[in-house]
């Protein structure tokens, strides 16, 4: 993500980084036998034995997915630093024992475990494309379960309005939480309306197997019509609130990230177009609104008026 309180980092990161030159299959593997290859598997977990989850064949893509090496080692995860490559430094995280608390605006606290809720939600695959506000974006095949199953489960009040998400906050286990220009924990939230709609999905895996630390295990949101940083990762809290939740980004910079960031391709970001993308393999494409999702998403924003919608 881009901020104007340093200079090199105003510059959309597809100019600043070749990824495709930078993070090569060659140069992967060789990082990786570096590393020791157990360092990059994600950890066990117990539910290893539900991988892979049956793929929801609605979910298709218009465009290959993305190579598993690339995908798995290019990412933003700011609790472990600023650049794209996180994975080394992302294996501090500890993901077992983890707890999801869901509270809030609930009849009753409820504290799960992933496999909690694994057992109590059937789990299936989905082929979503992610597009980074940065233009950036990727395919991946995701496994874990729709959010509005969740939400039923936890029973929110009639007076909730927002569900608000909540990362980890342990600055031992993340350096990048020791920056304290950052307003540590990562937030984000949506709407009731949102988070009952289809697509909002919780990952615990992707490739077919449990998430890597990296893509933000046990358990992160994806909401692959908004611009990436909302789908954010190792969530330890589900809130259900009448607030509008501030999220991370927003907090930060408002002007630039707001709310609602579903992707638009004719609003730009303040400081470059939206127009295209590049994919992880290198490719410009032309970026659609509401990523290819309208069909899903766009009736939940055609009453909103006088907001930033797209930013
Ligand atoms: N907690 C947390 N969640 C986060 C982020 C982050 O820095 N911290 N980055 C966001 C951004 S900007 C993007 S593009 C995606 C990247 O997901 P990936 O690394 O799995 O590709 O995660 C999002 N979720
Ligand atoms: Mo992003």
């Amino acid at each position: 993500m881009l901020l104007r309180i340093k200079r090199s980092w105003e510059m959309p990161e597809r100019e600043a980084t070749p990824e495709s030159l930078f993070f090569g299959r060659r140069k992967l593997l060789k990082a990786g036998a570096a590393l020791g290859a157990s360092s990059l598997l994600p950890s066990i977990a117990k539910a290893a034995g539900t991988y892979p989850m049956p793929r929801q064949e609605k979910y298709t893509l218009d465009r290959p997915l993305s190579e598993e090496g690339i995908a798995t080692s290019y990412n933003n995860f700011y609790e472990f630093g600023s650049s794209k490559n996180v994975v080394r430094a992302a294996q501090a995280l500890k993901t077992d024992p983890w707890t999801l608390t869901i509270d809030g605006m609930v009849e009753k606290e409820l504290k799960l475990s992933v496999d909690d809720i694994l057992a109590k939600i059937p789990g299936e695959e989905r082929l979503y494309r992610h597009r980074c506000v940065e233009a950036w974006s990727m395919s991946v095949p995701w496994s874990g379960i729709p959010l509005a199953e969740l939400v039923k489960l936890a029973a929110p009040k009639n007076e909730a309005k927002y569900v608000r998400f909540e990362t980890f906050m342990d600055t031992d286990m993340a350096p990048g939480q020791k920056q304290f220009w950052y307003t540590w924990p990562y937030v984000e939230g949506v709407t009731m309306a949102e988070a009952m709609n289809e697509l909002p999905f919780l990952a615990t895996g992707v490739y077919g197997k449990p998430l890597p630390k990296q893509m933000g295990a046990p358990i992160r949101l994806v909401l692959p019509w908004k611009y990436g940083f909302k789908s954010i990762k190792s969530i330890v809290k589900m809130s259900f609130t009448d607030k509008r939740p501030t999220s991370f980004w927003e907090l930060m910079q408002a002007q630039e990230y707001g709310f609602w960031a579903n992707v638009n391709p004719e609003v730009a970001h303040p400081r470059w177009s939206q127009k295209t993308e590049r994919t992880l393999a290198g490719d410009t494409r032309a970026t659609l609104l509401f990523n290819g999702y309208g069909e899903q998403v766009a009736h939940l924003y055609k009453d909103i008026q006088g907001e930033q919608l797209y930013r």
